[in-house]
């Protein structure tokens, strides 16, 4: 009898400084995946779509304060939700692109005043690890180009340059610093290669931990 093992898909996730770029690559790379005969799904974080990530979406329209740790723990509990969808996801050997991890997590509640790097990345510690980060690398003075940031919460340049530092501190073997300023169809490109390569070496490997 032959049995055929199914392969785990890989874990992908898209960061960078806010208007970087991120979303439209993401959803295109799911598209590219699919194309390719690798299925893939799209997500992203916050999932404004839960409960918690309600109270997220109103804290990030300015409709609610709370408190640093507060709104940090919650960011964090709205990817451990969604832990369970993520393990099934890949046990049947589809791949996830993910828009935010938590790598936005930490750099972000970490580039406000009192709040470490160290005690923000406790709350996701254990989360599956991603097989690949792709790092979209936007200068400051490119960001400023693309016009205005919007009207949510941290769209500031001073809390932007905090946030682009904290990333510096986070990178490992994982990633791969990708220049934004490329065209869209180049950095697709340049984002596909990367993405099979991972695809094709991780599929029998197990998921590791994040920051164990
Ligand atoms: N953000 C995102 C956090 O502060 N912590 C997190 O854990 C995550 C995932 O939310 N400015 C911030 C980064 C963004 C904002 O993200 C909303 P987006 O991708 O613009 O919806």
């Amino acid at each position: 009898v032959v049995t055929s093992k199914v392969c785990r898909g890989a874990l992908i996730v898209m960061e960078g400084c806010d208007r970087s770029g991120k979303t439209t690559q993401a959803k295109l790379l799911k598209k590219t995946l699919d194309d390719a005969g690798k299925p893939t799904d799209f997500m992203c974080f916050p999932d404004r779509s839960t409960q918690i990530g309600g109270i997220i979406n109103n804290y990030l329209k300015c409709g609610t304060e709370l408190e640093d740790h507060a709104i940090h723990l919650l960011f964090s509990a709205n990817r451990w939700e969604l832990l369970p969808k993520i393990k099934m996801t890949l046990a049947k050997g589809t791949n996830i692109v993910i828009d935010r991890y938590a790598f936005s997590g930490v750099v972000f509640s970490a580039a406000k005043e009192g709040m470490s790097l160290e005690w923000c990345k406790k709350s996701d510690t254990g989360l599956p690890k991603p097989d690949l980060v792709l790092y979209l690398d936007v200068s400051e003075k490119d960001v400023q180009k693309r016009g205005q940031f919007g009207a949510e919460r941290y769209e500031k340049e001073e809390f932007q340059k905090r946030v682009r530092a904290n990333y510096e501190l986070l990178k490992d073997d994982t990633w791969r610093i990708i220049d934004a300023s490329l065209s869209i169809d180049k950095l697709q490109e340049v984002i596909k290669e990367e993405a099979l390569k991972v695809i094709n070496k991780t599929k029998d490997e197990k998921i590791p931990e994040l920051w164990v």
